[in-house]
């Protein structure tokens, strides 16, 4: 099974901005770029719409190498081989994403409090994400949580954590020197004209961080 260990840019490609016509051109251009981490997000969408679009996305992140995961239901890992199940703090567990696929996956668990982030390493989460950061049209119903915890919950969180929420190209830098090693970007990549380019320069920056 695939870790997510050491792996810094984790796309999204959400139903809310492209469309499935799109969604393998945009996700190639994603791999060009080096994106190291791909989910498939569709709020609105059935089991079945998410498992066939899933499983034609999934020989090309295959091909890559990369882990591709679906949010929010695990019903679709357990029609199409994806790598891993996204949960929310809302969702189901993460011992009930294990229970209903057959097989080793991966379980992030969306946080957005520090002690959010240290339960969910509790409750055995493979990787959090941790946000919004900052406000964001992609999650609008979820109050910023600012920069300020960047730090703690690395020092007290030792699963892969993913900043999320409003992280564009400008303001990477200062996530990154708040302390960030890693983040999900996906209105700032879907909606550029260059997506590969602007996962390119995302990873150049990550590529800086110091692990130490
Ligand atoms: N969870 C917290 S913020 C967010 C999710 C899914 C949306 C991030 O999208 P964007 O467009 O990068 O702000
Ligand atoms: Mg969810």
């Amino acid at each position: 099974m695939h870790n997510l260990i050491g792996r810094r840019l984790y796309g999204i490609i959400d139903l809310e901005y492209i469309s499935d016509g799109q969604a393998p051109v945009i996700l190639q251009k994603l791999i060009d770029g080096g994106i190291d981490v791909m989910q498939l997000r569709g709020k609105n969408r059935s089991v079945d719409e998410l498992s066939a679009l899933a499983g034609q996305l999934l020989d090309q992140t295959m091909a890559a190498n990369i882990p591709f995961i679906v949010n929010d239901h695990a019903a679709v890992a357990e029609q199409v081989e994806v790598q891993g199940v996204h949960v929310g703090q809302d969702d189901d567990s993460v011992a009930q994403v294990r229970k209903a696929v057959s097989r080793p996956v991966i379980v992030g668990k969306s946080t957005h409090s520090l002690s959010q982030a240290i339960a969910a390493e509790r409750e055995g989460a493979d990787y959090i994400g941790f946000g919004p950061l900052f406000a964001t049209p992609t999650k609008p119903d979820y109050l910023p949580i600012g920069l300020n915890e960047i730090r703690e919950v690395h020092r007290q969180v030792n699963i892969p954590i993913f900043c999320i929420g409003g992280i564009k190209l400008d303001n990477l830098p200062q996530v990154i020197a708040a302390g960030a090693k890693g983040v999900v970007i996906v209105s700032g990549l879907l909606q550029s004209d260059d997506p590969a380019g602007y996962a390119r320069r995302a990873k150049h920056l990550l590529g800086q961080i110091d692990d130490s």
